[in-house]
């Protein structure tokens, strides 16, 4: 779809053919989406401190759609909460996810113009929770955008109320390069993903699934399974993240429950 923005609202100016769709549940309806990416920067910070969870969930959902994620970890100028953030997220690394550092706080023109070369004549939907730097971004690749910057907890501490519309961003002139800002990622509906083709989305257990005795194999506690043969050991320090495991047992228990009904 192009957009056009009227005042705050976002008006369809044209139904283009939909290559895919990115899904994104609301509490209330089951509207805001964007069609047509190009990818994914799933945006997180070393302050506040990321879920993996949360993460997981919006690489999954990028995977199922058939989007490119790129993930960012914002702030490497806070140097001890980077350090750590950077370790936590070794299992994405491993992944062959492209994980990138940012330090958009303090970007100047030369980090301006290599940030640019990521978004070129691409639509690009950013996610992240509420904290991380997607204002930040925006204003710096947009001046003049005028996205709004500042910690969530602030801006509830003084009873206004943090925007959760999603906000279509032309940045080049010739609009070619798009970003789309979207509130954080806190709902995030994978309601849409069968349980047993979850794990073909979550690659570090995909590559082993193949490997299983039984060709359907849930990964939770069959004989035979090389997912759980390749669990992270003292004797495998590099195999499938625990972490990673815990999040696709609970996500597979989570999604089990849904089809029940
Ligand atoms: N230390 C540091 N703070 C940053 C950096 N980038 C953004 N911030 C700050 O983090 C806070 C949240 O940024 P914002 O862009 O509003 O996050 P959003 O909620 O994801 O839109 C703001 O106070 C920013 O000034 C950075 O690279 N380093
Ligand atoms: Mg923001
Ligand atoms: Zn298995």
């Amino acid at each position: 779809m192009l957009w056009q923005a009227t005042g705050d609202e976002g008006t369809i100016e044209k139904i283009q053919v939909r290559r895919n769709l990115f899904y994104r549940q609301d509490d209330m309806r089951t509207k805001s989406f964007a069609a047509n990416l190009d990818q994914i920067l799933i945006l997180i910070a070393a302050e506040p401190a990321f879920s993996s969870s949360q993460l997981s969930r919006a690489l999954i959902a990028a995977e199922a759609a058939g989007i490119t994620p790129i993930i960012a970890l914002n702030k490497s100028d806070l140097a001890a909460p980077f350090t750590q953030a950077w370790e936590w997220l070794a299992p994405y690394r491993r992944m062959s996810y492209q994980v990138l550092r940012f330090s958009l706080g303090l970007a100047g023109e030369p980090e301006r113009t290599a940030l640019l070369k990521i978004f070129e004549g691409k639509t690009t939907l950013v996610l992240g929770p509420s904290g991380a730097g997607k204002s930040t971004l925006i204003n710096l690749l947009k001046p003049g955008a005028l996205a709004q910057t500042g910690e969530i907890s602030h801006a509830l501490n003084s009873g206004k109320h943090t925007t959760t519309r999603t906000t279509w961003y032309w940045i080049d002139d010739k609009r070619t390069t798009a970003l789309i800002d979207s509130p954080g990622f806190q709902v995030f509906g994978l309601n849409h993903i069968e349980p047993a083709q979850l794990a073909r989305y979550m690659p570090d257990l995909q590559s082993h699934a193949s490997h299983c005795k039984f060709y359907n194999c849930s990964h939770l506690h069959e004989p035979g399974c090389s997912v759980i043969t390749a669990l992270e050991s003292p004797s495998n320090p590099h195999g499938i993240s625990l972490n990673r495991y815990k999040i696709y047992s609970e996500l597979h228990a989570e999604l089990s429950d849904l089809t029940k009904y």
